[in-house]
């Protein structure tokens, strides 16, 4: 059985009636499966609501219990959403720049480095989440150091083994903002937190919870899904060594290559919605005030849009996936993603012969009705120098 293969769960479900259903927490979720339905539930953001009363629920599994900051502009509608998503925007396109580039393509190398020294690395731990903490301080424009405390959380915030929601682990991360935020308003800097705090709403400076609520988001929201994504592909092209070759060959396929992994592995599986009103998706009932949730990566492998949506087509030519979401939300921190996965793989096909893996616990999402995986729990690897 290949380990790097991600079968598709949702299937025939997705065929049957185009939703399923998860009891999260006592509070159901009607989870939507097609491409088509997805795209729309993602557009009317009218009737499905990010912004309700209740911080957290959007989130399946639910953060009700275990979060009372407000995520910005995550739990936030239009228009109040787009006036904070515009302070946002160009901060997150830094990745575009050589300078940022440079510094990810050092990070990266050395990383890769060490790996091709050693035996072999635990890929999860040793190699993906220092490569997602590490880049993570250049979107924050903080000191490299910084990486060693959140290295050093594991890789979950939320979450521990066996537990889906931890919230004394997430306590850690809510006090470690608080704390930063405290400190660079005692001594200004170049950072996110910096420019969050001297930026201005509707004539009036952000509140020091509004600043907490884009941070906690943007370790959260970047952290299991970067991680996935790294440690996917290592599994993949170490088991496509042709693919990895491939790549050296045929550079300019990069990009393509790239948005067809994030297709295939979708690190993000779903993402909820509240309903304002009483309504209908996929011709069932959704009542006002119940939740429902857009599977991106059940529209991934829509086989209505995707030729032979479970293989790996590394030249794929049109590929309108949803793994970074669909219209207002689309994903702010897409930019850093694909930059480190460009650098990562440009870097591997660069130094890198093959990998071999030695062992792999995989990560099994349990979504009630449906049973996904996502990514691993641990990978051991070793990296065997080009
Ligand atoms: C939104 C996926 C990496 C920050 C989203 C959404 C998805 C997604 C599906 C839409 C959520 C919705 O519609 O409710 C991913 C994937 C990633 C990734 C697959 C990696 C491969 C990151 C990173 C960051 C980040 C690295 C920042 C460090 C955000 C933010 C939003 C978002 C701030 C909310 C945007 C808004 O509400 O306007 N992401 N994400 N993401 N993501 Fe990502
Ligand atoms: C939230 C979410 C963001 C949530 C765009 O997605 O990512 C999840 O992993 C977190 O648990 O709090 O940040």
């Amino acid at each position: 059985m290949e380990k790097s293969k991600f079968d598709d769960p949702f299937k025939e479900a997705r065929q049957d009636q185009g939703f399923g259903e998860m009891n999260d927490q006592n509070d159901p979720v009607k989870i939507i499966l097609g491409h088509k339905d997805v795209r729309k539930c993602a557009h009317n953001w009218k009737t499905f609501q990010s912004g309700g009363e209740e911080i957290g629920r959007i989130v399946v599994p639910s953060e009700v219990h275990i979060r009372n900051t407000r995520q910005i502009p995550f739990e936030l509608d239009p228009p109040k959403h787009k006036t904070y998503r515009d302070l946002l925007e160009s901060w997150f396109k830094r990745p575009l720049e050589a300078e940022y580039q440079a510094e990810l393509t050092k990070i990266i190398k050395e990383i890769v480095d060490e790996a091709i020294a050693e035996d072999s690395v635990e890929v999860v731990e040793a190699f993906a989440l220092k490569l997602q903490s590490t880049a993570l301080t250049l979107l924050l424009n903080i000191p490299y150091e910084a990486s060693e405390l959140w290295i050093s959380w594991g890789t979950h915030v939320f979450r521990s083994e066996n537990t889906a929601l931890d919230s004394d682990k997430a306590n850690i991360l809510y006090d470690y903002i608080d704390a930063q935020i405290d400190k660079t308003i005692a001594h200004p800097d170049d950072s996110l937190y910096a420019l969050l705090l001297n930026s201005e709403i509707d004539g009036r400076k952000l509140t020091k919870e509004e600043v907490k609520g884009v941070l906690i988001l943007t370790f959260a929201g970047g952290r299991d899904t970067v991680i996935n994504a790294v440690t996917n592909s290592i599994a993949y092209f170490a088991e496509h060594q042709n693919s990895l070759q491939r790549l050296r060959e045929q550079p300019e396929i990069l990009n393509t290559a790239i948005e067809e992994l994030i297709r295939y592995f979708s690190p993000l599986t779903q993402m909820g919605r509240v309903s304002t009103e009483d309504t209908q998706v996929c011709e069932h009932a959704v009542k006002a005030q119940s939740r429902i949730s857009m599977c991106w990566a059940s529209a991934n492998r829509d086989e209505r849009v995707f030729e032979k949506a479970n293989e790996v087509v590394l030249d794929r030519k049109v590929n309108p996936h949803v793994a970074f979401g669909f219209g207002t939300h689309n994903c702010l921190g897409a930019t850093h993603a694909r930059q480190i996965m460009k650098i990562l793989l440009t870097t591997l096909s660069d130094k890198v012969a093959s990998m071999d893996i030695i062992e792999a616990k995989e990560n099994i999402e349990d979504l009630d009705q449906f049973k996904r995986k996502v990514g691993f729990d641990s990978l051991r690897v070793k990296f065997n120098s080009l």
